[in-house]
């Protein structure tokens, strides 16, 4: 009886293949997304997007199952699409549904398996971030080529390959960045965030990722579904978490939903949507204006409000309207479907200010009604610390912020002298303004990313300062995010395709092998041994990031914080002048009363040979103080007593 079930299975999913239009491929007469769903889950209906690609939909229906029937059959705009709402009953067991798909053409039904499983807790296991985690961020095109058999797909748009380009694909894969875990580890690393890894069957410039064109399909060239489960298993292996890259604000021009949307108001466009070019663009859309202060200014022009949310990030992607219902059904869904498939343990979402921001609202509440401990950060790209708080009161189910505004203060702390409102001092009233933030420990922390230039960079490859940022990073308020090849000196200051450079080692034949330390410069070498320091600092005291916090007004260019709890005390020292400088010592009272000596935990250059001119000879007389180097990072432990 099974085996005779499983044989009509195989011949129902041989009825609804085609033969497709591109080199062999088959294309699926019927399209249903979500692909599969569970019983068992917190909501008790799913809507499934039913596409006929070849006919006009006529009705659904759905042949007799157990506990699970259909609550409504909607015509969407588009005849080729149905909107089916499934109500599965809390009872309901996992089985295979037969959905009856009648065009208008021909009188039988295409007949559609539909599956509902099991749900599988472990993959649940490892679910949120905290403090006390360390991101890891990789451009899986440019990270490590796992499997060189997947670098071209035939059928897929763009091509090419070719290392040298920078906006060419490289062949970078899952299964490349699966077989380097470890060194992640190394690094400190609890999580790792991709770049987007689904379908972008783009033109040109496939490999960024955010231009996706299936929402249900993880790009060939990264390996497929199987690439990305094996990936989420290798990591929750480990204790590692996943982070995926989601992107509700727009899709690429080549996705079905631009040239052939479920309804035209699923897109930010004009009626009959013009052709793209052989790069995928799109001539002149209306382009967003950027301008994120429409979204709170009392006096904005409706225009100029209506042009920021609506208009397109860019000319190869469409802009999503998810004011449209069943278009924000399909995203909520998506991202359930993500996690509860995958194991996906946190959400960093792309251009999080730009999409209707209500809907963001429905879409990250929906998911902590399914995900109570799911963690979903934004990027939220702002320039001062009141619209960072905007865009976090707007959300109260938004966990967690990209923190710009900290990224801008570590660019005026460790590029520009210390000036009464400059400098160190910017850096410590942008820590002060975490008054105005619900949960700042669940900031994403960063010194450089994607789309910026790399960090050694900013600091014109000063040894000293780069150090000094990296010891910052590991160990500041909130969660630190590593960008990868920072920690080997990645130095391109500008250009995208430049900045996401392959991954020393990452190749077959490279000579370079940061995994392996192989051929690395001094300079590399040095800086990758601190960064594993720093991670090894950071785990050996997980006051950092979980204690009490204290920050120091600078003075003599010297800033300082420390974290504290009954255990230790550790306190961070930075000194941004060219003088051996110190700090007070009677400045730590009365706090460091509950603690025993300090002993120096880590120091970028040892203070006592750095010193010029002064010493601590001069300063020390009459005062005690803590010395630091010029341009140098000092931390020190003090035991609880
Ligand atoms: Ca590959
Ligand atoms: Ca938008």
């Amino acid at each position: 009886m099974k085996n005779g079930r499983w044989a009509f299975l195989g011949l129902l999913i041989a009825l609804m293949v085609m033969p497709g239009e591109a080199f062999g491929t088959k294309v699926l007469k019927v399209v249903v997304d979500p692909p599969n769903w569970w019983v068992g889950m917190p909501g008790n209906t799913v809507e499934l997007l039913v596409e006929h690609r070849f006919g006009d939909i006529q009705k659904v229906t759905l042949e007799e199952a157990q506990g699970v029937r259909i609550f409504k059959d909607e015509p969407a705009q588009n005849p080729h699409y149905h909107y089916v709402t499934l109500v599965i009953e809390p009872q309901a067991p996992a089985q295979t549904l037969q959905l009856n798909v009648y065009d208008t053409k021909s009188k039988r039904p295409t007949l559609v398996p539909y599956v509902l499983e099991a749900r599988d807790p472990s993959r649940r296991s490892h679910m949120g971030l905290d403090s006390r985690d360390l991101i890891y961020l990789v451009t899986p095109d440019r990270f490590a080529n796992g499997n060189p058999s997947n670098d071209r797909i035939r059928g897929l748009a763009e091509q090419s390959l070719d290392r040298s380009q920078g906006y060419e694909r490289h062949g970078g894969d899952l299964e490349g960045l699966t077989a380097h875990l470890d060194f992640i580890a190394s690094l400190g690393a609890t999580a790792v965030w991709t770049m987007p890894i689904l379908e972008n069957d783009m033109p040109r410039a496939s490999y960024h990722g955010y231009a996706i064109t299936n929402h249900y399909r993880v790009d060939p060239r990264f390996g497929g579904f199987s690439a990305y489960a094996d990936y989420a298993d290798a990591l929750h292996a480990k204790g590692m978490k996943l982070v995926m890259d989601m992107v509700p604000n727009h899709f690429g021009t080549a996705h079905r939903f631009y040239q052939n949307p479920p309804d035209s108001n699923w897109i930010n466009a004009w009626p009959g949507q013009p052709k793209t070019d052989k790069n995928g663009e799109v001539g002149e859309p209306l382009i967003t204006n950027h301008r994120y202060a429409t979204m709170y200014d009392p006096y904005a022009a409706p225009s100029d409000k209506a042009q920021f949310t609506d208009g397109w990030f860019v000319s190869s992607m469409v802009d999503v309207n998810q004011r449209d219902r069943h278009c924000a059904q399909y995203l909520v869904q998506n991202a359930i479907w993500w996690i509860e498939s995958i194991g996906v343990d946190a959400f960093r979402v792309d251009t999080w200010i730009y999409p209707d921001q209500s809907f963001l609202n429905q879409w990250s509440t929906a998911i902590h009604a399914v995900y109570p401990d799911f963690f979903i950060f934004s990027e939220s790209w702002v320039h001062n610390e009141h619209s960072q708080q905007y865009f976090l009161d707007q959300h109260p189910t938004l966990d967690g912020a990209a923190d710009f505004m900290m990224y801008q203060a570590w660019k005026e702390a460790l590029e520009k002298p210390t000036s009464w409102n400059g400098g160190l001092n910017h850096f410590y009233m942008n820590l002060a303004a975490d008054y105005l933030y619900r949960e700042p420990e669940n900031f994403v922390v960063f010194l450089d990313n994607h789309d910026e230039g790399r960090f050694f960079a900013k600091v014109k490859e000063d040894k000293d300062l780069y150090k000094m940022g990296l010891a910052m990073l590991y160990t500041m308020r909130g969660i630190p995010c590593l960008f990868y090849g920072t920690e080997v000196l990645m130095r391109a200051e500008s250009d995208h395709g430049a900045m996401r450079q392959d991954m020393f080692g990452g190749w077959e034949g490279d000579t370079k092998n940061a995994f392996t330390g192989e051929n690395l410069t001094g300079d590399e070498a040095e800086a990758l041994a601190f960064v594993r320091e720093l991670a090894d600092l950071r785990t050996a005291h997980p006051v950092i990031g979980t204690g009490s916090l204290r920050q120091w007004a600078p003075y003599d260019d010297v800033y300082a914080y420390a974290w504290y709890n009954e255990e230790e005390l550790v306190l961070v020292l930075v000194n941004r002048s060219e003088m051996l400088q110190k700090f007070a010592a009677k400045r730590l009272h009365p706090l460091v009363a509950d603690y025993g000596q300090p002993e120096i935990l880590l120091e970028t250059k040892p203070a006592h040979v750095e010193s010029k001119g002064g010493g601590p000879a001069d300063w020390t007389e009459g005062v005690q103080g803590y010395p630091i180097a010029p341009n140098g990072l000092t931390m020190y432990r003090f035991p609880g007593k």
